[in-house]
């Protein structure tokens, strides 16, 4: 079993934007080491020396448990494993329905090579070591048997012939433990505690427990989450249901019809997300926590320019608010070494800060500037707000936050001859020439303005500065429609009709900003319509093609596109063109185990596709309730959504047939005024009162 724990990094400190990867300058998220868990016939037995049948390997979601079964003779082996947030440990059990059938050996070994000492002992094995960016890191096995016994252990020079001997038991049952010494405080020099004292005395209350008491804790603990969050569309037939995800997968690609499975893409998202992003903890970052490299992909670090932020498009609004902590934090963490950065680039006068596009746990700052993506993570900031409606969190975290964001903009943005504002020198990622009022630029920092003056007016403070804010926003420069009728992407009209770049950078005042919808911008919503088609190779040349699956082509095949597009589909009222974005992820670009792939995997398909799914099913980003903005036909005959979250601090469930809302429940702390799309009609309702 290859392991990870998420502060695994190799680097320091990084002013200078060098992206090297190796164990200094920028570095790179690591692999942490591998469980070996080796098996002995059990010769003694002939009944199970035999061929192992029934073999069934399957995760539950809503448990977090992965299970594994099989017959061997006439012994049933089964195997459990999970990873408790609860117990800060990992467990895995192996039992056997007859008596002496487990003999073998578990070995320990670290990926950072001969740095790390490995010892042996009778409570188990572990392993500690420093990287040469001085950060401590320490694993531990330990094991509990059922019957048999464990044999004293041998250390040899190396992980590999380490060794814990256990004999004829009945079961036997792993505890892992894994840490650094990271801190995510810079003025603490990202160093903390020793990681093997914290590892010692986790693992020693979890051997105190019993199995049953870990499964329990770590079972309430995940459901708590992950149960919280239901959508229903469809059954699958029995015959495709009894398949293995692979083979459905396979189908489905192929054009079958499978809403369990795309219900299971949803909720796999979900999974990943509680299980990678928890309070306390670091965000997801490109892998999420999942890397056996120690020279993954882009270091498999937070990349500002659309995936660390897909990575959190499902948080909110499927009930996993809290999951989006660890990236408030993060942002909070990463602040002081980016304004030092910041001040070194574009001068010591300057207020606020922002990043370049790669970002390390250290302040590591990588690659080109991406200078308006603080901007974006403050929509990010303001979201956890505008979901949940936490005062507290309001007044003392978000909007000290945003509103140091706008004292950059404020000084930063240019004035035109005609008086209007722009941002200078921008990039739309990773596209066209570096100039003014790039499309994408002037829109997150018009979402910014928009978040800042939600906050401030909500707490009813700095009255004068939202006066400069306001002013600020109505004199950006505006979006343009351009000769072709697509939503121009840099301030000249020079949009080619048949590119296909992977980013949809201008579109982002549909999704994930708001600037731009059907309802409140018909025009520039249709235009948004023209743009999406092109970048999906729909236009210029292929203006009378059909949309198809196969017809998004080329850069447009990415882990995040197909999310990305999902979710502008759903904001646009397409839910026919959304539904075939869910298609060609999982036609194009995940794996059989249901990773998106860029290639290679990486985490923002499969987060940021629950986000979008939850899109097509409630919006709320216009100041009203819309219930199924973006139906599939193949969703429509009938389903339900229960728990999907809408700004304001609501929760809806949903019922519908044919298309239609035949029931629906939204409700709140307090009972308070809503506006409700439903069914085409705007009306204003009241919510229920209900905790
Ligand atoms: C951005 C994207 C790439 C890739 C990388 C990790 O730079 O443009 O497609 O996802 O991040």
């Amino acid at each position: 079993m290859q392991f990870n724990e998420q502060s695994l990094w190799s680097g320091d400190n990084n002013w200078d934007g060098d992206y090297k990867t190796g164990d200094h300058g920028f570095g790179s998220y690591r692999n942490f080491g591998e469980l070996g868990v080796h098996f002995e016939p059990p010769v003694q037995h002939s009944d199970a020396v035999s061929a192992a049948s029934d073999y069934k390997r399957s995760l539950d979601l809503l448990t977090g448990i992965y299970h594994l079964t099989f017959h061997q003779g006439g012994t049933l082996y089964k195997r459990e494993a999970f990873a408790s947030h609860p117990d800060q440990v990992m467990v895995f059990r192996y039992t056997a329905s007859k008596k002496g059938r487990l003999s073998g050996h578990i070995t320990l070994w670290s990926a950072q090579g001969a740095r790390a000492k490995i010892n042996a002992a009778a409570d188990g094995l572990t392993f500690t070591g420093i990287m040469p960016n001085q950060l401590k890191y320490a694993a531990k096995a330990v094991i509990k048997t059922v019957g048999g016994q464990v044999i004293k252990p041998t250390t040899g020079s190396n992980g590999a012939d380490s060794v814990l001997r256990f004999k004829d038991c009945q079961s036997i049952t792993i505890y892992l433990d894994a840490r650094t010494n990271y801190k995510p405080d810079y003025t603490a020099g990202w160093r903390g505690a020793d990681p093997l004292p914290v590892i010692e005395k986790e693992l020693h209350a979890a051997r105190e427990k019993t199995y049953s008491q870990l499964r329990t804790a770590h079972i309430k603990d995940f459901s708590a989450l992950a149960a919280d969050a239901r959508i229903q569309f469809g059954q699958t037939a029995p015959a495709v249901l009894a398949l293995p995800t692979d083979k459905r997968k396979e189908k489905y690609a192929a054009g079958g019809q499978d809403p369990d499975l795309e219900q299971l893409v949803f909720q796999y998202g979900r999974y990943l997300l509680i299980s990678c992003s928890r309070p306390g903890g670091l965000p997801a970052n490109l892998q999420g926590l999942w890397n056996n490299s120690n020279t993954p992909a882009w270091a498999s670090d937070y990349h500002n320019n659309i995936n660390i932020q897909m990575n959190y498009w499902g948080a909110e609004s499927t009930g996993l608010s809290a999951c989006q902590i660890p990236l408030i934090d993060f942002i909070l963490a990463q602040a002081e070494p980016c304004r030092i950065a910041t001040r070194k680039a574009f001068g010591v006068k300057t207020r606020g800060w922002t990043a370049r596009t790669s970002q390390s746990i250290f302040g590591g700052n990588g690659w080109e500037w991406n200078i308006p993506s603080s901007a974006w993570y403050a929509q990010h900031v303001y979201e956890h707000w505008a979901f949940t409606m936490d005062k507290t969190y309001l007044k003392d975290t978000a909007y000290p936050m945003v509103k140091e964001i706008c004292n950059f903009w404020e000084d930063r943005l240019k004035e035109r001859p005609d008086g209007l504002l722009v941002v200078p020198n921008g990039w739309s990622p990773e596209h066209g020439p570096r100039e003014d009022g790039v499309m994408m630029d002037q829109q997150l920092v018009w979402d910014l303005f928009q978040n800042y003056l939600d906050m401030a007016r909500a707490l009813n403070i700095d009255k004068d500065y939202q006066i400069k804010i306001a002013d600020m926003q109505r004199r950006l420069a505006p979006n343009k429609i351009g000769s072709w009728g697509q939503l121009q992407e840099w301030q000249e009209d020079k949009d080619d009709p048949n590119d296909q770049h992977r980013h949809t950078s201008h579109l982002f005042a549909v999704y994930p900003g708001r600037q731009i919808s059907p309802t409140k911008t018909p025009k520039l919503a249709k235009a948004a319509i023209i743009s999406l088609r092109s970048r999906s190779g729909n236009y210029g040349k292929n203006k009378n093609t059909k949309f198809t699956v196969e017809s998004t082509i080329g850069d447009s095949r990415r882990s995040w596109t197909w999310p990305w597009r999902c979710a502008l589909w759903a904001r646009l009222g397409d839910g026919n063109k959304a539904g075939i974005m869910i298609r060609g992820l999982l036609k194009y670009n995940m794996f059989d185990n249901l990773f998106a792939t860029h290639p290679p995997f990486q985490i923002d398909g499969n987060l940021g596709i629950t986000g979008a799914m939850a899109e097509m099913l409630l919006q709320s980003q216009t100041g009203e309730i819309n219930l199924l903005p973006a139906l599939p036909d193949s969703w429509k005959p009938a389903g339900y959504f229960i728990g999907l979250k809408a700004r304001g601090g609501f929760t809806v469930d949903c019922t519908w047939k044919n298309g239609k809302v035949t029931h629906y429940k939204i409700y709140a702390k307090n009972s308070q005024k809503v506006k409700l799309r439903i069914n085409g009609k705007l009306q204003e309702i009241m919510s229920i009162a209900q905790k």
